[in-house]
């Protein structure tokens, strides 16, 4: 399908589709797949539909579940995940962002290895996954607001992509860099343009090699929900959510630890460690238990959010300390 019309979100404000729109894709989509209609489409419609081409790694799921990493309760709905999000790039607090998420274009989507590695290089994510290893993990996660859910990721370790990027030995830290642009993002823009934009967080290299790391690229089965982190975002579940930064398009190699984007706004509250621990506070809140995402559930909050096995190894030798833990 050809279209010469400028994209959603090349558009102006004044002139964005409404909302409206896109609360009804699904349905339009369908009726698109179905043919004939096209024709009768206005032009504003068929512009917005262009910011999501067809998937080409949609026929790569489901992935086969590999049953290492147990957990101790039920997955949470698809919906109730898919429905209670952060991405402050779309909101600044959480939400239902899914209409907002929606706007964000996930093809083409290049994503760059840079910083101390052999050889710099910039990889279309539709050739990226081809060369990955695919598995689908459920894993809990504990968001730092003492919310949580358990979701059936499907993707490959971080270790991987290490692996592949081939850091210098010297390079003790990865950052992973979210997408830049104010025209699709409009906190990027508005009243929170002052916010250290782009969205970064790490790992050290440790962390990022240690099994549990995992780049999700679906979710549920699917392809991974524009509101989750399309097309590609971390899950590292031993570590507050805050963590797993979303639609990445850098991995960033470096000897120099990265100051983050929470700990630049808020560093009493927030840190580089963040390993989850139900017994250091929150400066404003308790850490000792957590909601569970579709309903009203609470449950203790575990150290390491149940992860100790995995990882309690990689700080054994570090002052056990509130900054770990933040
Ligand atoms: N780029 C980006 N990544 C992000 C965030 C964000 O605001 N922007 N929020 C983080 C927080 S606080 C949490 S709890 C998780 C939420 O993931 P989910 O919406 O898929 O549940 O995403 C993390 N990754
Ligand atoms: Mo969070």
């Amino acid at each position: 399908m050809l279209i010469k019309n400028p994209r959603g979100w090349e558009l102006p404000d004044s002139a964005a589709t409404p909302e409206s729109l896109f609360l009804n894709r699904r349905t339009l989509v369908k009726a698109l797949a179905a043919g004939p209609m096209l024709a009768s489409l206005p032009l504003g419609l068929e512009a917005a539909l262009a910011a999501d081409p067809p998937d080409p790694t949609a026929v790569l799921y489901p992935v086969k579940r590999n049953d290492k990493y147990k957990v101790d309760r039920d997955l949470t709905t698809e919906k109730a995940a898919g429905s209670w999000n952060n991405f402050y790039e779309f909101l600044a607090q959480a939400g239902d962002i899914t209409d907002r998420a929606a706007k964000l274009p996930v093809r083409p989507w290049e994503v760059a290895i840079t910083g101390m590695v052999e050889k710099p290089t910039k990889i279309a994510f539709d050739d990226l996954i081809k060369q990955m290893p695919l598995e689908e993990r459920v894993y809990r996660h504990r968001c730092v607001e003492a919310w949580s859910m358990t979701v059936p990721w499907s993707g490959f370790p971080l270790k991987a992509l290490v692996d592949f990027a081939k850091p210098l030995g010297s390079a003790k830290y990865v950052t992973m860099v979210t997408f830049l642009d104010k025209d699709i993002a409009p906190t990027q823009r508005q009243f929170f343009a002052g916010y250290p934009w782009p969205y970064t967080d790490g790992l050290t290299m440790e962390e990022a090699t240690n099994e549990l790391a995992f780049i999700a690229t679906g979710v549920y089965g699917k392809p991974i929900a524009k509101q989750h982190g399309a097309p590609l975002r971390l899950a590292a579940p031993w570590k507050y959510g805050f963590k797993s930064v979303k639609s990445i398009v850098e991995f960033r190699f470096t000897d120099q630890r990265p100051t983050t984007f929470w700990e630049t706004l808020a560093p009493r509250e927030y840190g580089f460690w963040a390993n989850v621990n139900p017994q250091v506070d929150h400066p404003r809140w308790s850490q000792a238990d957590e909601r569970l995402l579709g309903g009203n559930l609470r449950r203790a909050t575990l150290l390491y959010n149940g992860y100790a096995e995995f990882v309690a190894p990689l700080y054994a030798s570090m002052p056990q300390n509130r900054t770990l833990f933040m």
